[in-house]
């Protein structure tokens, strides 16, 4: 997805009147209610178990599974599109599948290493694909189709990544399919040339509640045993589950641990690959954009979520790398917009990473090493500069530059705010001059950027920013 600089400075911020016009159930942080705010300890709590994660701003999601095996390639043909959907695009029946499961031997998986990637590159936290669409766990469930129990691996890898998460500061959170295409509950929506049509599946009526009660088995597990930090749900789509399904699962779990964080895809409230909530009030605390960026600042809890290329899953013929420019890009356009940006590896089926992924992996944490405090905590910006992005939180506007003026001057609409002193990130030592006479403020900058991707200025002020 290449960032797309939009020629205008306006304020394009677009304040979310309420939370429900999102459909997240509860009240943002800024967030101007239509409801009368309740003061009692749940609302309260409804907020601060948000500020970690607004705090954190990047996180990594992991797609690794049986998928992870053909890595796209099935009886010689390589499939379209998204590598772990390889059961449903090449329909392949539930007992073909399986026989993945004894070639799953990842020996070269190092969660420690996987982790010290992680938080080098300036992420925050990781989500990882406990169970996928294919049904399969990474972790010791209780049943049989799990890593612990069907593999020649024989060890679970969820319960060192989280010890790794726990040892480096990092949060572990974990992805979950709703729709399970191993699950005998579940049977292909149709047949098409003689092979299962996996999407969506077909929920057997009278077993639904008997999935319902195997997939608490499941979650339970991940919220008391594993800890999970955030619950990132997926395939949520089939009709056969429904929003109150969602809703009463959400009460559920936050009875176990009213600090759990879930995704707005545990109902049915999200609006597709846009992925903020319908109106009305849907289960989940933040939106999920997949693949794509708000066009404004949106003053709720969301997360965009995006390949390094265009799978999920490892696939071995997917070269299309979005470069680091690319990827930083995003995440400075994410944040100037008041989100989270979640950036997927695909590990390969012996448990490392693409060398492409390790890569900009490095690269991003050479430029968050710099740059990072102009992206934790902050807020979405109050206007869109023609130049780059902005972002701000109490006591600091910035100025990520991605086009260098030849004039060596930069323009921004005045703040209300005491101006204490304007810097370059990569040279705090250096002041920089600003004109603060006029309407606009003018600062004077040096000759050339620091920093190719993005050069970042702080201007330091009195306050949260505000324009005057
Ligand atoms: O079908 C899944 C897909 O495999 C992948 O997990 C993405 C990541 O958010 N979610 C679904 C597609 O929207």
């Amino acid at each position: 997805m290449e960032f797309e600089l939009k020629r205008r400075v306006i304020t394009y911020f677009v304040f979310a009147t309420a939370a429900m016009n999102f459909g997240l159930s509860h009240v943002g942080e800024n967030q101007v209610s239509a409801q009368t705010p309740t003061v009692d300890a749940e609302a309260e709590n409804a907020v601060q178990k948000m500020d970690w994660w607004r705090e954190a701003r990047f996180g990594m999601f992991i797609h690794w599974g049986l998928y992870s095996i053909p890595a796209g390639d099935y009886e010689g043909k390589t499939i379209e599109g998204i590598a772990e959907w390889i059961m449903s695009k090449a329909g392949i029946p539930r007992e073909e599948y399986e026989k993945f499961a004894p070639q799953f031997n990842p020996v070269k998986f190092d969660a420690d290493a996987w982790v010290k990637m992680a938080k080098q590159a300036g992420m925050r936290y990781i989500v990882i694909t406990s169970k996928h669409h294919d049904g399969f766990c990474l972790f010791d469930s209780p049943g049989q189709y799990d890593i612990v129990d069907a593999t020649p691996y024989g060890k679970d890898v969820l319960k060192p990544l989280r010890e790794a998460c726990e040892a480096h500061d990092v949060k572990f959170c974990t992805y979950y399919s709703i729709m399970d295409w191993h699950h005998t509950s579940q049977l292909p929506s149709k047949e098409k040339d003689g092979k299962p049509v996996w999407n969506p599946t077909r929920m057997i009526p009278e077993q639904k509640e008997a999935y319902t009660d195997y997939m608490k088995s499941h979650l339970q597990m991940l919220i008391q045993d594993y800890q999970t930090h955030v619950l990132w749900f997926d395939g949520e789509w089939p009709k056969w589950w429904t929003d109150d399904d969602g809703q009463k699962l959400y009460k559920w779990m936050l009875k176990m641990n009213p600090n759990l964080i879930v995704n707005n895809r545990i109902g049915s409230g999200r609006q597709g690959y846009a992925g903020f909530s319908k109106e009305g009030s849907f289960a989940g605390d933040f939106g999920t954009p997949e693949q794509e960026i708000p066009a404004t600042g949106v003053d709720t809890d969301w997360e965009s979520c995006m390949t390094m290329n265009d799978t999920w899953g490892f696939k071995t013929t997917d070269e299309n790398w979005k470069s680091t420019e690319t990827l930083v890009r995003n995440l400075i356009d994410v944040a100037s917009k008041g989100g989270n940006y979640l950036l997927n590896i695909g590990p390969k089926a012996d448990g490392s990473f693409p060398e492409a992924s390790v890569t900009r992996l490095s690269e991003i944490g050479d430029w968050m090493a710099v740059n990072g405090e102009a992206v934790y905590g902050t807020k979405a910006a109050l206007f869109l500069p023609e130049w780059g992005r902005v972002t701000r939180k109490n006591g600091a506007l910035y100025l990520h530059v991605f086009d260098w003026p030849k004039s060596r001057q930069l323009t921004i609409p005045a703040l209300s705010n005491q101006l204490n002193k304007t810097v370059l990130l990569a040279d705090s030592k250096t002041e920089l001059k600003v004109d603060t006479s006029g309407e606009q403020w003018v600062i004077e900058l040096p000759k050339d950027a620091a920093d190719p991707i993005a050069t970042v200025i702080k201007v330091d002020v009195e306050g949260m920013p505000q324009l005057r």
